[in-house]
């Protein structure tokens, strides 16, 4: 063992000595800086935790996850509120159902489980802007995670709002959450502010009072730990298993020279972009960092315990070199599968825990029950176009050049673009986004003929052919906004003017689509007709196809794989599954919660396939996922 090692255990043993006299029967959560160590009710305490986001694992399924995380020996939940999930217009709150943060903290508490809370307002985590909503956009050029004094109004609000509503749990207060996370790896962050690090520092105070442990979580570097922290909110690394622990935590200590070790964000294992090799990390090796992690005392969150599925329109994306959507799958290969499912990781990762504490008696709860349905055969409904007056009964907004998705106030999915051609072309001639302003991929269509796509960074020119006065669609895709790093001000739709050939393309009617409510709201009917429209190929370009599930008295979960179908959306009984895209992998199936499904009538399946369909037009559903591309590569 490292010399490291053994001086940070020492570190343990002196914590173990350590005891707070209080009144008692007084709740207490203190960080004891002589110790080494948290304090819980006067008492060492030290969490082993796992991160679960509520928001991507459906309510009905809240108390297994929970239950499993206790029986693994965890004795705290790591948990991100992810603002845009409950602020979806500004100053109108959701806290209902999937979103009921309060029954959250409730089920953790009866399962026995103390929360690690990250309210943000940024939470990164592969989610649609990091957390942030996307109507903050409105404001041109604003300075996200800065003291921009939009942004920070904005903040201010929500956490009047949010922090309220945490405070009576609060471990002092008689709930369960024992810390408090103070914005989110802001140190890597370009805007290094420290007036809004202080302004957020002064609203937790304000709101949770006083004696809450406040921290801060950032990586591996000096930068990152500068302009991360903050006196009075105590700082924390993560790291994963590629790092070296004894290191990490000495630049912890440079940062804290006192107090617990902690690693806020231990790696089990990584996201998926589309495009990528399905990530894994060896179970061996969390087992054995797990291990010299706690060998030294040190508390550690596990990010992910269960990762989940970026359900709708949630997922995120990055933008170093180029952008990078996220994948559905948030399975995040942690040791609860996406579904909720035990993995031998999860087996491995108890085994290490039993030998620093009791885990609990009793058997782990299994994994929810499976089954594969079969072929379920769908027909065509209509391509997109002549479906506007269901998808957008208002008029059409009319502009000369394109508005964005945040102008029109629609802010995820998709928004269709509509203008006539302006000279007859007889030759193919290309329709160009010289500034690569189409966020992020554009489905074009001339007189309802398919053409083909524009992508961001990928594809900047198509040729077309139509004659002058000829219809153009063009239907775009939000893929989900940059979440991480300088480039989150990710607005999207037709963000800069496109040109075919030499000429812009101007006068546009810009058709919002609120496909969601349509769905939701029960359309397509069963009986409905195909639906007449000018496509010359039928299974080419945005089009929506539709079916029911014969579920046969059985609601269980099951994995909907949508063999040589090329991109899209599914939604099943209204709820939006997330999007598909087997083309590009890596993931090829989508998770269907059983309790989405009725067991008794039939199920209805609406696939928006943007591309291209295949003859068979089936969609099968099977008893296990399939996260990574056939071939092995993505
Ligand atoms: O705090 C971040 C967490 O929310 C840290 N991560 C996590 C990775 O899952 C997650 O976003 C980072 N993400 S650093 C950036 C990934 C870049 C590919």
């Amino acid at each position: 063992m490292a010399a490291g090692v053994l001086i940070f255990a020492a570190v343990a043993a002196s914590c173990l000595a350590a005891r707070e006299s209080l009144v008692s029967g007084e709740r207490s959560f203190t960080i004891d800086y002589k110790n080494n160590c948290f304090l819980k009710d006067g008492e060492p305490f030290r969490y082993i935790s796992g991160s679960i986001h509520y928001s991507r694992v459906p309510r009905f399924y809240w108390k297994d996850r929970l239950s499993k995380m206790y029986m693994t020996g965890l004795n705290a939940v790591q948990v991100y509120i992810p603002w845009n999930f409950h602020e979806g217009t500004q100053g109108v709150y959701n806290f209902t159902g999937d979103r009921d943060v309060e029954h959250f903290l409730d089920l953790a508490n009866q399962t026995g489980l103390l929360v690690i809370l990250r309210p943000g307002p940024y939470i990164c985590a592969e989610w649609e802007m990091g957390g942030l909503p996307a109507w903050l956009l409105q404001k041109p050029n604003i300075i996200l995670r800065s003291a921009d004094a939009d942004y920070i109004e904005a903040v201010s609000n929500w956490m009047a709002v949010l922090l309220t509503k945490v405070k009576p749990w609060l471990y002092v207060n008689g709930g369960n959450i024992i810390t408090v996370q103070v914005e989110n790896e802001y140190g890597s962050y370009f805007a290094c502010d420290y007036n809004y690090m202080r302004h957020l520092r002064a609203l937790s105070r304000f709101f949770l009072g006083e004696h809450t442990v406040l921290f801060t979580t950032d990586g591996n570097t000096d930068k990152e730990m500068t302009c991360g922290t903050l006196e009075g909110l105590y700082a924390t690394v993560d790291f994963g298993t590629t790092n070296n622990v004894t290191e990490a935590f000495e630049r912890q200590r440079r940062y804290e020279p006192h107090g617990p070790l902690v690693n806020s964000e231990f790696y089990t294992g990584w996201l998926d972009h589309w495009g990528d090799q399905h990530a894994v990390v060896d179970q061996r090796k969390v087992s054995l960092v797990l291990a010299e992690m706690l060998v030294m005392g040190a508390n550690v969150n596990m990010y992910m315990f269960e990762g989940g599925t970026n359900f709708g329109y949630w997922n995120g994306a990055d933008h170093d070199t180029r952008f990078r959507s996220v994948v559905t799958s948030y399975d995040y290969d942690a040791p609860l599968s996406e579904a909720g499912d035990p993995t031998e990781k999860l087996f491995a990762i108890r085994d290490v825990i039993k030998l620093f504490r009791d885990v609990p008696a009793g058997p782990m709860p299994p994994a929810t029950p499976k089954f594969a349905y079969g072929f379920v055969n769908l027909r065509k409904v209509g391509n997109i176009s002549s479906l506007l007056d269901v998808l957008s009964p208002l008029s059409p907004v009319e502009s000369e050049q394109p508005l964005t998705f945040e102008e029109m106030k629609q802010f995820y999915g998709y928004m269709l673009y509509r203008t006539v051609l302006p000279r007859d072309l007889s030759e193919p001639t290309p329709l160009i986004s010289p500034l690569n302003g189409v966020h992020d991929r554009a489905y074009v269509s001339v007189n309802g003929v398919y053409q083909g796509l524009l992508e961001r960074d990928m594809v900047l020119v198509l040729n077309i052919t139509g004659q002058q006065g000829d219809t153009v669609d063009i239907l775009v895709e939000n893929m989900g906004r940059v979440n991480f790093g300088s480039r989150m001000n990710d607005h999207k739709g037709i963000v800069s003017s496109l040109f075919l050939g030499k000429d812009v393309l101007t006068n546009w009617k810009i058709f919002p689509l609120n496909i969601d409510g349509a769905i939701s709201g029960g359309w397509p009917h069963s009986d409905s007709h195909s639906y007449n429209n000018l496509q010359k190929d039928p299974s080419a370009g945005p089009t929506f196809y539709s079916g029911t599930l014969q579920p046969n008295g059985v609601a269980r979960d099951t994995f909907l794989m949508p063999s040589k179908w090329t991109k899209g959306q599914v939604w099943i009984n209204g709820k939006n599954l997330g999007r598909y895209w087997p083309a590009r992998g890596p993931q090829q199936t989508l998770y269907v919660p059983g309790p989405l499904l009725s067991a008794n009538s039939p199920n209805n399946i609406t696939v928006l396939e943007l591309e291209s369909a295949p003859p068979h037009l089936m969609v099968l559903l099977m008893d296990r996922p399939q996260l990574s591309a056939p071939d092995g590569k993505s």
